[in-house]
């Protein structure tokens, strides 16, 4: 790892430091997150992120993702309670985008891809096995599959929503099942669900 990433990783695990013990005092009944920014859209690997992040709802309650610009796909999985951006961002790509881009291939190599207690999530195989993520064990939800969802469009032409009702109290990783967009620019963000019954 350089410096520099070293010390992006100390502040990302700072700032969730911080969010997640406050996000029961956050916890709306149904939350929106933008999934690609909204135009105009940054270019790599900004253009791959969740917007907000990282959001928190009353159990039973719901997330609606907008889906922004082209080629998405919508993953859902349960995590441990305390796992951090730092804990996903180590199991993808590194070197960022000069590195971490389809002409390198990147996106093609395996990942295993394990939360803040160490245990697998997602076996990303190679993209022969998985042309895009679609690992079984634990997954809640696919949206898209060999065919991307469409996003909005700088024209402003609306794209797919997805929305997913959280039964279950905990703390869920949501990542785009396209290769490029989570292994190389490490499009994820999180959900917590909290235990007070949404209205
Ligand atoms: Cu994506």
């Amino acid at each position: 790892m350089t410096g520099i990433l070293r010390a992006l990783s100390a502040t990302l695990v700072v700032t969730v430091g911080v969010v997640v013990p406050n996000a029961s005092a956050q916890a709306v009944d149904d939350a929106v997150v933008q999934f690609g920014p909204p135009h105009p859209q940054p270019a790599p690997p900004l253009l791959h992120r969740l917007i907000p992040d990282e959001v928190t709802i009353h159990k039973g309650g719901t997330v609606l993702f907008v889906v922004n610009g082209g080629g998405h796909r919508v993953l859902i999985y349960p995590v441990s309670e305390h796992t951090t951006r730092a804990d996903i961002e180590e199991d993808l790509c590194q070197g960022g985008v000069t590195v971490c881009n389809p002409a390198n291939g990147t996106q093609n190599l395996r990942y295993l891809i394990t939360d803040g207690k160490g245990d697998l999530i997602i076996d990303t195989e190679t993209n022969v096995q998985q042309p895009f993520i679609t690992y079984l064990p634990g997954q809640l939800e696919a949206a898209g599959g060999p065919l991307t969802l469409t996003g909005s469009t700088a024209a402003g032409a609306a794209g797919h929503t997805v929305r997913y009702r959280f039964e279950k109290t905990g703390r869920y990783l949501v990542i785009c099942g396209t290769r490029v967009h989570s292994l190389n620019d490490w499009m994820f963000g999180f959900v917590n669900v909290v235990g007070t019954e949404a209205q």
